[in-house]
C-alpha cells in the first residue's frame, strides 16, 4: 500500500487562519494530488511518500495579493520625479502623464512584453511567499488592448507556479477617444467589450470617482457583469465620497477597494452584503494622503478586511505584500491578525475563492508559506526584510 499523503510538513507552528482555530504548537500539514489531506498535530501525522521536517518554523497560507495592477505598460518614474519637484497632477497630465501615459505605454506594448515586464514583479511578489494574484486590465482601454491586458495576465500563471485571477477594469479611465463622452464609452463596454472579454476576466471592476465613472454609470456596467454571470467589485471611496460601495454592496459585490471617505452608512451596507473591504495602505502613502478609510467602523460592524498592493504604476508602485501589512498596521491601525488574515482568508473571500484557497485546511489547495520567524507578529513588523523560508502551491 503506498503512503496516504505525497509529501508531510511536520514540526511546524501552524496558523491555519480558520476563523477561531488556535495556532497548532507543533503541527503537519499532508498533501496529496495538490489537496490539503491533514492539518493537525504531528504525532497523528499520516505516513508520506516525503517527510519534511520544519524545525519549528511557522506555516501559515500562502500569502493572495487580492487587487494588483501588475501587467501594464512603461513606468511613471519620471512623474514621480516631477511630483517631487512640486509639479500638480495638472501639469503632469498636459505633459503627457498620469493615466493616459500608462494607456499609451500598454496600447503600444505587444502581449509578450507586457508578459516579460509584469514578470519581474510578480517575480518579487512570489518570493515573499504570495501563491494567488489578482491582476486588472484597465490601461487598454478598447477592446483589442484590453483582452490583449487580460491574456498576459492569464499567461503569467502559465510561466509561474502561481494562480491568477483576473479582473476586467474597462472602467478605470475614459480614453481620448472618448473624451466627454464617458456614456458612449460606458455603452461600448456593455455592448462590445464586456461580452468580448468575458471568457477571459473573473471578475468585474470600476473606478467610481469624480475624475472616472459616476455610480449610474457603474451601476449599469455592473448590471451587465451580472447578466453575464460574473461578480463585480468596486474601487470606491478613494478620493471622494459617491456612495460607491452602497452601490457595490447592491449588486452582491465581492469587494470594494480603497474607502478612505467611506461612510456610516456604506459600512452597514458593506457588512449586510457580506462585501469585503479592500485596504490598499501602498495608494495611500504614495499619494501622501491624508484620511485613512474607517477601520474602526468596519471593525465594529463586522466588515471583512483584506489588504493588498494596488501595485500600479501611478498610485503605488509597490511589490510588496509583507510592506503592504506593515503599512497596515501603521498608517492605519491594523492588528497582527487582521493584517495576516487580510492577505490570506480575507483576500481569498475578496475573490471568491475562500472554498480553495486562504487557510490551511482538509481540501484546500496545498498553498502553503514557511517562515522563518518566531511569532507572526514579524512579518508585519519588520520593513524590507523577507523571512520566507519556503513557498509551496499545489503542493509543490
Ligand atoms: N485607483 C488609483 O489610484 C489608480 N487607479 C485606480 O483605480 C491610479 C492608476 C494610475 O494612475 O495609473
Ligand atoms: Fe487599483
Amino acid at each position: 500500500m503506498p503512503p496516504p499523503c505525497d509529501r508531510v510538513w511536520t514540526h511546524a507552528r501552524i496558523a491555519t487562519m480558520r476563523a477561531g482555530v488556535p495556532v497548532i504548537e507543533d503541527g503537519a500539514v499532508g498533501v496529496r494530488g495538490g489537496l490539503i489531506c491533514y492539518v493537525g498535530p504531528a504525532g497523528d501525522a499520516p505516513d508520506a511518500v516525503e517527510i519534511i521536517d520544519c524545525a519549528g518554523r511557522w506555516i501559515t497560507p500562502g500569502l493572495i495579493d487580492c487587487h494588483t495592477h501588475l501587467v501594464h505598460g512603461g513606468d511613471r518614474a519620471a512623474e514621480f520625479e516631477m511630483r517631487l519637484a512640486g509639479a500638480s497632477y495638472e501639469e503632469i497630465a498636459r505633459a503627457g502623464g498620469g493615466i493616459v501615459s500608462t494607456m499609451q505605454a500598454t496600447r503600444e506594448a505587444s502581449e509578450d512584453a507586457l508578459v516579460a515586464s509584469a514578470l519581474p514583479r510578480l517575480d518579487a511578489l512570489m518570493a515573499e511567499g504570495v501563491t494567488t494574484v489578482e491582476v486588472k486590465s484597465g490601461y487598454g482601454l478598447d477592446l483589442e488592448n484590453e483582452a490583449k491586458m487580460l491574456r498576459a495576465a492569464r499567461r503569467l500563471g502559465e510561466a509561474r507556479p502561481v494562480s491568477v485571477a483576473t479582473t476586467f477594469l474597462g472602467a478605470h479611465a475614459i480614453p481620448p477617444e472618448f473624451a466627454g463622452n464617458a456614456e458612449g464609452y460606458v455603452d461600448l463596454l456593455i455592448e462590445r467589450v464586456l461580452p468580448a472579454v468575458a471568457p477571459l476576466a473573473d471578475a468585474v471592476d470600476g473606478f467610481c470617482e469624480g475624475i472616472g465613472f459616476s455610480p449610474a454609470q457603474i451601476g449599469r456596467l455592473f448590471a451587465a457583469a451580472r447578466q453575464l454571470g460574473l461578480p463585480v467589485k468596486l474601487h470606491a471611496e478613494q478620493l471622494s465620497n459617491l456612495h460607491g460601495a452602497e452601490l457595490a454592496a447592491r449588486h452582491g459585490a465581492l469587494s470594494a477597494d480603497h474607502l478612505e471617505h467611506l461612510d456610516e452608512a456604506g459600512v452597514a451596507a458593506m457588512a449586510r452584503a457580506g462585501t469585503v473591504a479592500v485596504l490598499l495602505p501602498g495608494a495611500f502613502y504614495f499619494m501622501r494622503d491624508s484620511k485613512a478609510p474607517p477601520v474602526d467602523a468596519l471593525r465594529r460592524a463586522g466588515v471583512h478586511m483584506a489588504l493588498a498592493t494596488d501595485c500600479n504604476p501611478g498610485t503605488s508602485p509597490l511589490t510588496s505584500l509583507l510592506l503592504a501589512m506593515n503599512m497596515g498596521a501603521t498608517l492605519f491601525r491594523l492588528t497582527v491578525g487582521e493584517c495576516l488574515a487580510g492577505v490570506t482568508r480575507e483576500a481569498a473571500r475578496a475573490l471568491g475563492l475562500l472554498d480553495r484557497v486562504g487557510t490551511v485546511e482538509v481540501g484546500k489547495s496545498c498553498d502553503l508559506a514557511i517562515w522563518d520567524i518566531e511569532r507572526p507578529a514579524e512579518l508585519v513588523y519588520r520593513m524590507g526584510y523577507n523571512p520566507l523560508h519556503a513557498r509551496i502551491w499545489r503542493g509543490r
